[in-house]
């Protein structure tokens, strides 16, 4: 089954996506996503000159071997752009192999684990009455695992925060915003944060709390234990994802469960930080982490240890990508949680799909492959415009991570 075309799809219904579709002989369409947020044209590039050349005329069925032609075959292995390639085109393989056997992809997975993929899903404000509001409005749509985040007082950029009502979406078009950051306001913030939440909410409600790779290691360790008495499901990028040590010392202080791995892009950020046990969830995503292929292997590894997976799912993260975590996150035993940000109504429209969220879950559908189509006429009219993730700088102008 012969790969004959490939093409390249940028658009921005609301926020810029990029998306492989992948043709064979017999016209059965793959796709796969490959957006990279802030760096999108970067990976359309490298799709377009670099890798659509090397697949034309390839057998599509050959999943794991194109995988490693195109990984090995670099020579210039990983980096977030070349991955999401990879990702790009294992998504759009997975999705043509599901579509060829007239099954949806969990069923080429290993089957059903369970009857549904448990999400969570965001609640912030720019107050703790704003926060507690968010929450109570979740827990009515259904969601029992709910991201908690809170603008520190005086610091109305704190990470996570939608402004004037808006649903949050950190991208923005334009040149980069630079926005302030301060540590200890935050650590002294976010415990009280946690104080209230449980006295309103009680102690049934599943809390994830997203730091976004802010603090120093010992940082990250004081807040893991000021925030022990709230009883988190995880703790997320504590620290920078790249400073593997940084992980031992938290360890080291608190037994507050840490999640890491939304920027990962393979099994090698990770597999000391499963095998040493210094990790309870890994975050890596389907297209980040170089698609279904080695995200299975991952979590293979991170079963072992008994680290479950918690796959990244923000909106710059297309229909297609979420409807392969959904898929991934239904089959693998070792699934924790999946994020659920939903989509803009723009973004639906143009990524129609089979996956569902009821009650607190996601749910496939039935549809073979991935069960997303994309409206390339609807896309058409929302052409790719600049956008940028924000900076952060400290109180006296030192760069920070955002
Ligand atoms: C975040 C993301 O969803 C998350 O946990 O960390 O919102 C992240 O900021 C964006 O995906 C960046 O592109
Ligand atoms: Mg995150």
């Amino acid at each position: 089954m012969k790969i004959t075309d490939a093409r390249i799809i940028v658009c921005s219904p609301g926020r810029n996506f990029v998306t492989l579709e992948l043709v064979t002989e017999d016209g059965i369409t793959g796709l796969g996503d490959a957006t990279l947020n802030g760096r999108e044209l970067a990976v359309a590039s490298y799709l377009t000159e670099h890798v659509v050349p090397l697949i034309i005329g390839r057998d599509a069925r050959r999943i794991e071997d194109t995988w490693h032609y195109l990984y090995k075959g670099v020579y210039w292995r990983r980096g977030s752009v070349t991955m999401t390639s990879i990702g790009a085109v294992d998504m759009a393989l997975w999705d043509i192999a599901g579509k060829s056997a007239n099954k949806p992809i969990y069923q080429l997975l290993g089957g059903a684990s369970r009857e549904a993929v448990r999400a969570y899903c965001h609640a912030n404000g720019a107050t703790v009455d704003e926060t507690l509001q968010s929450i109570a409005d979740h827990q009515r749509q259904g969601y029992t695992a709910i991201r908690a985040q809170c603008a520190t007082p005086g610091q109305p950029d704190t990470y996570g925060i939608a402004k004037g009502g808006q649903r949050y979406e950190p991208a923005e078009r334009g040149l980069p915003r630079e926005t302030l950051w301060s540590t200890e306001p935050y650590l002294q913030f976010a415990p009280q944060l946690f104080e209230r939440i449980r006295r309103e909410f009680g102690p049934g409600l599943d809390l994830l709390h997203d730091v976004h790779h802010r603090l120093r290691p010992i940082e990250a360790a004081r807040l893991g234990r000021s925030l022990e008495p709230f009883h988190l499901f995880w703790m997320e990028d504590p620290v920078t994802a790249e400073l593997q040590e940084g992980f031992r010392v938290i360890r080291q202080h608190t037994t507050t469960p840490v999640a890491v791995g939304e920027v990962f892009d393979s099994i090698f950020d990770c597999y000391r930080l499963i095998q040493e046990q210094l990790i309870d969830y890994l975050r890596a995503t389907v297209l980040h982490g170089g698609g279904l292929t080695p995200l299975r292997k991952m979590a293979a590894l991170a079963e072992m240890y008994h680290v479950r997976t918690g796959c990244h799912g923000a909106t710059d993260l297309s229909p297609v990508t979420m409807a392969a975590a959904v898929h991934f996150g239904l089959s693998v035993h070792n699934f924790g949680i999946q994020e659920h940000m939903p989509h803009s109504e723009e973004t639906d429209r143009v990524f129609p799909h089979a996956y569902s969220y009821r009650d607190g879950s996601l749910y496939p559908g039935d549809e073979p492959g991935l069960g997303v189509t994309i409206d390339e006429a609807l896309a058409a009219t929302y052409p790719y415009q600049r956008a940028y993730l924000p900076v952060a700088r400290l109180g006296d102008g030192t760069i920070h991570s955002w």
